[in-house]
């Protein structure tokens, strides 16, 4: 190994009671028909996080510059949509430059929230933006935000609480899971509330594709980390070099599939349980769902949400919204 690879190890182990989730997700997502699947979550322990952070620099992976383009030509417009005094609430530690980006932009912040499963990403990702930005005040909570979990209140007064969920993460969800997220948002934030969100829009194919299947291999290894991962965190014996990462777009349903499919038959023991897989067979990673802004606005009216304002690329690439709890 690399000095540079060895870096990347996780130095913290994962508490006992996540290990337990995470030990049921897996087996019960692996053991799933027609198609075997792995929980996308647990992509992102932290080689994962740090090969994920690879991927948005990537030539092939348009997505994090274009909706970081819209951030910075836009972020006038979006703070005075978020309004003042408000408690910004983001969905998933991730993307600090756009919230920061935002946070700077908005008159009299009562706060920003950051929500995040990992706990070390999470305070390390707080304690940056709180150095960024002294007159913030930043308040982390670790949490699953596909639970709903309690928004801690910050010293000032609030004026509204407005949901940040940027990089298109919504993606990851099928519809009728991303309504159930959605509306937990809009229960969270109250009548009056807000949520900026942003979004990957359709395109040709070829393009997608091209984002998931790049040149350099880096979504190959942050795909195929995920059983790396679990052979270490589970015990469990995936041979990565048995499986190719491969991502297919599905025009019909605007989604990409990343799946990893393996190589022969093969038989893979899981936290001592057995897994018999075919040649050629895939496991399903994740979705990533492409939305058109018409068909995004649909799944927000479903979940009580009003469009307000949508700022887009000169390419129509990648959207975020502006919407408000009716
Ligand atoms: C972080 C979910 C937005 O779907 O584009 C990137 C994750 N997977 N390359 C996406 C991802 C493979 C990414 N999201």
């Amino acid at each position: 190994m690399t000095a540079a690879a060895r870096r990347l190890e996780p130095t913290t182990a994962a508490s006992d009671r996540s290990l337990e989730r995470m030990r049921r997700d897996v087996l019960e997502a692996l053991g799933r028909r027609p198609m075997r699947e792995l929980p996308t979550q647990y992509l992102y322990d932290a080689r994962g996080s740090a090969l994920f952070d690879r991927i948005c620099e990537l030539p092939e992976y348009y997505p994090t510059r274009t909706e970081l383009a819209i951030m910075e030509g836009h972020v006038a417009a979006m703070a005075r949509g978020v309004g003042e005094r408000a408690l910004v609430i983001e969905y998933g530690s991730g993307s600090s430059i756009k919230t920061r980006r935002l946070l700077e932009e908005l008159r009299a912040p009562a706060g920003c929230v950051l929500v995040d499963i990992s706990r070390e990403h999470l305070l390390r990702s707080a304690a940056r933006l709180a150095d960024e930005l002294p007159h913030v005040e930043v308040l982390p909570v670790v949490a699953d935000f596909t639970a709903p979990f309690a928004v801690p209140s910050p010293r000032a007064a609030v004026r509204r609480r407005v949901v940040y969920f940027p990089g298109s993460t919504i993606g990851n969800f099928l519809p009728e899971q991303a309504t159930r997220l959605l509306q937990q948002m809009a229960a969270q934030v109250g009548p009056g509330g807000g949520l900026l969100i942003g979004t990957d829009l359709r395109k040709d194919p070829a393009v997608l594709e091209a984002a998931y299947n790049d040149a350099q291999g880096v979504t190959a290894a942050f795909n195929k980390n995920l059983l790396r991962r679990i052979d270490r965190e589970l015990g469990a014996n995936f041979d990565l070099r048995a499986f190719e990462h491969r991502a297919i777009y599905d025009q019909e349903l605007g989604r990409i599939e990343m799946l990893l499919i393996s190589r022969e038959a093969q038989s893979v023991r899981v936290a001592g349980r057995r897994f018999d897989l075919a040649a050629g067979e895939p496991i399903r990673t994740e979705y990533s769902h492409k939305y058109t802004v018409d068909g995004f606005h649909e799944l927000c009216a479903a979940a009580g949400w009003r469009p307000e304002a949508v700022w887009t690329d000169e390419k129509a690439w990648f959207a975020v919204h502006l919407l408000r709890q009716a």
